[in-house]
């Protein structure tokens, strides 16, 4: 996709989900969607369809375009015109569109043979299939959303809970771009008075003291560390994130899962190495998408099928952002806790203490601290069986993830690793050009410092992207949109 081709050409595409529904939308775009549209339209009122105003709605017919080259036969020119349905036609005169081109939309009854058959037709008239995300990417090269704002149109399509849409709507709106690019246009203002300085350096002439410089960088650096600490809460809210519950044969797992889900999801019994294939349940808790994934208990076994889920568990443990892992009290209190060293104490970890109803009180809190303390972690003791424990289970998962301080309807959030990549990158140039100011460096070296950092900024926004970068971006797009 050439980056500086996007208005060259008029592309077409179904805007609605691949399905039945009962309206499907076909989206035309670019310098000659009046002319294309033309071809295939046949107004209800007779009107001419360049005569139309914009942001208006028609009712017409929408037929196969007449073929470009004559045919001698008089039946093949009766299915040309063929009608393909009949629907609600709308023109938006750019740059008054989500592209900024001239757009025209066909709203058809939505069935696949239909849509199909009108992008046909468009395509037979002179347009192009877009590409997935090339709808965005003009809006985005033709300068009606900055980068930043092209994503959230994917994040806000994809949005898994309220919270995650709360946040890509802000960003849609231009709310990361606007303060992303306030931080930009101060670096570059101190870039400029550090090079004017360097110009007049033979003068003797300042145009910015050491002590402003410091002070810039510093609220700089603030305000992108700030940024950077709503990091994870950001992508766990955006992507969810995937909870795995591991551990023994017949500890618990899978009536912890069903508990949480109040609901007999996976198969319960005593016999240990029930569960062999991976479970998965979604739930939302505090506005965070979370997956539940049960797996086969860890041990060693002959049978190939157990085996087959074993490594599954091991697969999943590695990929999951949590693994609670849950250890049997009952066993613990018979066999002891043993001496040599338990392998989850990791920073996924969560330990979770299961069937604590099978210990009297006194037992249950000292085999508690004494796990804590050997595990040096917190200990969530549950019952499944009672329901004991599982509020604070809930909690403690969802916290992990929340910051305390974090407010998903104010304040710009990142969700985006290649946000927070950029980000780190600035704050790098930032600490970089503090440290040559104490050294006393050269304002030469200075001035790149700063401009690296602007450029790190600049590439959240666009203002800096290279074709790889857009490409990445808009192929996660679905088509049409
Ligand atoms: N007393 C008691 N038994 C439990 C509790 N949770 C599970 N069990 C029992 O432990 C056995 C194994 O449970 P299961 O969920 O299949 O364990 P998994 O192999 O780890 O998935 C079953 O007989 C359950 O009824 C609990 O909280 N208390
Ligand atoms: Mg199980």
């Amino acid at each position: 996709m050439p980056i500086d081709g996007a208005s060259e050409d008029t592309i077409c595409a179904i805007a609605t989900p691949i399905g039945e529904g009962g309206i499907g939308i076909i989206r035309i775009s670019g310098p000659n969607a009046t002319g294309i549209a033309s071809q295939i339209v046949r107004l209800r009122t007779n009107r001419v369809f360049d005569t139309l105003p914009t942001h208006t709605l028609h009712l017409a017919d929408i037929i196969s375009a007449p073929c470009p080259q004559p045919t001698s036969s008089s039946a093949r020119s009766v299915m040309q015109e063929r009608i393909i349905d009949e629907g609600l036609v709308v023109y938006m005169k750019g740059p008054h569109s989500f592209t900024a081109e001239d757009v025209v939309e066909f709203h058809c009854h939505g069935s696949m043979t239909i849509l199909r058959r009108v992008c046909e037709a468009c395509v037979v008239a002179g347009a192009r299939l877009a590409q997935p995300g090339e709808f965005t990417k003009r809006a985005f090269l033709n300068g009606r959303l900055d980068l930043s704002q092209a994503e959230a149109v994917l994040d806000t399509i994809k949005a898994k809970s309220e919270f995650a849409l709360s946040i890509a709507q802000r960003q849609l709106r231009g709310e990361l771009g606007r303060y992303v690019q306030e931080l930009r246009t101060g670096l570059l203002s101190l870039q400029a008075l550090v090079e004017a300085g360097i110009d007049f350096s033979d003068e003797d002439i300042s145009f910015v003291s050491r002590d402003e410089l410091i002070t810039g960088l510093r609220n700089t650096a603030a305000q992108i560390q700030k940024l950077l600490d709503t990091t994870q809460t950001g992508r766990a809210l955006r992507d969810g994130i995937r909870v795995i519950l591991a551990g023994f044969p017949n500890v618990g797992k899978s009536s912890l899962l069903n508990s949480l889900i109040h609901d007999d999801r996976a198969i319960v019994t005593d016999v240990p190495g029930t569960t062999r294939d991976l479970i998965e349940e979604a739930v939302i808790w505090s506005g965070l998408p979370i997956t539940l994934v049960d797996t086969a208990g860890l041990r060693d076994t002959v049978d190939v099928v157990e085996q087959e889920g074993i490594r599954r568990s091991k697969d999943a443990q590695s990929q999951g952002d949590l693994i609670l892992y849950v250890v049997d009290a009952i066993e613990l209190q018979k066999s002891g806790i043993p001496n040599s060293p338990i392998p989850v104490c990791g920073p996924k970890h969560l330990v979770v203490l299961n069937k604590i109803d099978g210990l009297a009180p006194l037992i249950k809190l000292s085999l508690c601290s004494t796990l804590a303390e050997r595990l040096d972690q917190r200990i969530l003791p549950v019952s499944t069986k009672t329901g004991e424990g599982l509020e604070e289970l809930k909690m403690a998962i969802t916290s992990r993830f929340l910051t305390a301080s974090f407010e998903a309807d104010e304040g710009v959030v990142i969700s985006n690793t290649r946000h927070r990549v950029a980000l780190e990158q600035a704050f790098t140039a930032v600490m970089q050009a503090l440290s040559s100011i104490q050294e006393g460096t050269q304002a030469e070296l200075l001035s790149v410092d700063l401009h690296d950092a602007a450029d790190a900024l600049g590439e959240i926004i666009g203002t800096i992207t290279s074709n790889d970068v857009l490409e990445r971006i808009f192929s996660e797009f679905c088509i049409g949109k």
